[in-house]
């Protein structure tokens, strides 16, 4: 027997526990969703079959990261756990200092209210929604540097995330250095479809912003979903653990941001990690304001040593090979049906592109929060709508951003679902496809000031 065939490969772990989930009738999901306001965010999760709303917060946790819960030292000051955080941020990603925040959100804040000043333009490889609002609050004005192929769903650039220098460049010129606090960099991009940015274009952008003496500060979220990537795809690293290039990507960047919610494996938990001692006196500072004392930061200690455990998983190969291989054979499948989505496929979820499934209705009537929707009623599977929904008004104008991609993203919790819910997805996916000139529109009828998406609630039109 030739040995060249291809040999399939599982999942590098078995399952202990399980959770059950409810199944729902069509009729029973038709309620729920005009309930929610065919807002995915507003349905209850009890509701839902599938839960492909996102990867934060949702993964599953390892007996290891369980153990470690009961480890917890929940001392208001000085925890074990906390010193352990630490030995893994810079053990995993070479950063000195670390400033532990409830999540994300919360480490963006600090770090745009202490780097930021009125009037300052933060250039970035795409917007992410939190990430761009703490820079607005802080009176900064985020701009797009992200090369042209991000925008194209169709375009199969290996690395999507990467910045475009002349951009760069310009707006440094043009703003001048010391109207740049920092050039945000986020490692897997979320909003291009979970799209990679390569080694090679972060060094050229190093070099190109120490010309000027302007820092990068790295939104971290996903680093090593990113490194596996550059692994399988940039020449050179291919020999490389996925430890040693995310600690290299981590030696290219002053700052780091971290939702520890998604690659390292825990329900909760984010951190603020940098180098500059000064600036970590600071945000050491800042944190006791809104998020806690600076050695649990808004953590228990437990979530600490769970979250400490999870960075040393997150960089294990068999690991992320399963967690985006997972990803690319719901991706495949749904190629294979016909369905149009963003490519490359990228590392957390797949991103329906809506305009396309939806030519009948214009970008007004919100194809995307409307395919996301129809998608819940046909079979229970939550998705999120990561359009002009998601990307909110212009502050000035008041008028809906209007994003060129407008997507729906099937996001995959990790060690979570089995490869039959995939294909439960994908016939799903499929079945909506098929049928997709009978969906309707949507119109607001509710809308809140800040981050939109969350609650805002909808009526069919
Ligand atoms: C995701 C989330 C959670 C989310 C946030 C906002 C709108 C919808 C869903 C959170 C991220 C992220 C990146 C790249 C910072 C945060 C904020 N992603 N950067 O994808 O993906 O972190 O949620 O812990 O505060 O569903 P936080």
């Amino acid at each position: 027997m030739s040995n060249k065939k291809k040999r399939s490969w599982a999942e590098p772990y078995k399952i202990k526990m399980v959770e059950p989930v409810k199944m729902t009738t069509q009729e029973e999901r038709q309620k729920a969703i005009r309930d929610a306001g065919y807002n995915t965010f507003l349905l209850r999760s009890e509701d839902v079959y599938i839960d492909l709303l996102t990867d934060s917060g949702t993964s599953a946790m390892s007996d290891r990261q369980w153990a470690g819960m009961m480890l917890g030292d929940e001392a208001y000051a000085g925890s074990r756990n906390f010193y352990h955080l630490e030995d893994a941020v810079r053990e995993y990603y070479g950063y000195k200092h670390v400033v532990p925040t409830h999540q994300g959100r919360a480490a963006e804040h600090i770090i745009s209210q202490l780097m930021i000043k009125e009037g300052d333009f933060i250039p970035g490889n795409m917007y992410f929604t939190t990430t761009k609002l703490h820079q607005e609050l802080a009176g900064g004005t985020f701009v797009d540097v992200i090369i042209d192929e991000a925008h194209d769903p169709e375009n199969e650039h290996p690395f999507k995330a990467n910045i475009d220098l002349n951009k760069l460049e310009n707006l440094i010129k043009e703003k001048g250095a010391d109207k740049i606090p920092y050039v945000s960099m986020a490692t897997t991009v979320n909003m291009a479809g979970g799209q990679p940015i390569s080694l090679g274009n972060l060094k050229e952008v190093r070099e190109l912003t120490q010309k000027y003496d302007i820092p990068i500060v790295h939104d971290m979220t996903r680093v090593a979903e990113n490194a596996y990537f550059i692994q399988q795809r940039e020449p050179g690293y291919e020999n490389k653990s996925i430890k040693e290039i995310v600690i290299e990507i981590c030696s290219l960047t002053d700052v780091a941001t971290m939702s520890s919610k998604k690659d390292a494996l825990v329900n909760i938990g984010g951190f603020l990690a940098l180098n500059d001692d000064e600036l970590f006196d600071k945000a050491r500072n800042m944190v006791v304001i809104y998020e806690g004392l600076h050695t649990y930061g808004g953590m228990a200690g437990r979530d600490m040593e769970a979250l400490s455990i999870g960075i040393s998983e997150s960089v294990d190969y068999d690991h992320i090979r399963a967690r985006v291989g997972q990803v690319q054979y719901l991706g495949e499948k749904l190629i294979e049906m016909g369905v149009p989505i963003v490519k490359p496929i990228g590392s957390h979820g797949i991103f329906l592109n809506a305009k396309k499934i939806l030519p009948h209705l214009s970008q007004d009537q919100l194809p995307a929060q409307s395919l996301a929707a129809a998608l819940y009623l046909d079979s229970g599977v939550r998705a999120m709508e990561r359009g002009v929904v998601s990307a909110g008004r212009n502050p000035e104008t008041g008028e809906h951003n209007y994003p060129k991609l407008e997507l729906v993203r099937l996001t995959i919790p990790r060690r979570v679902y089995t490869q039959a819910h995939m294909d439960v997805v994908a016939e799903s996916v499929e079945a909506v496809y098929r049928n997709a000139n009978e969906i309707k529109g949507l119109k607001f009828v509710y809308e809140p000031e800040y981050l939109r998406f969350f609650q805002s609630r909808f009526e069919v039109l």
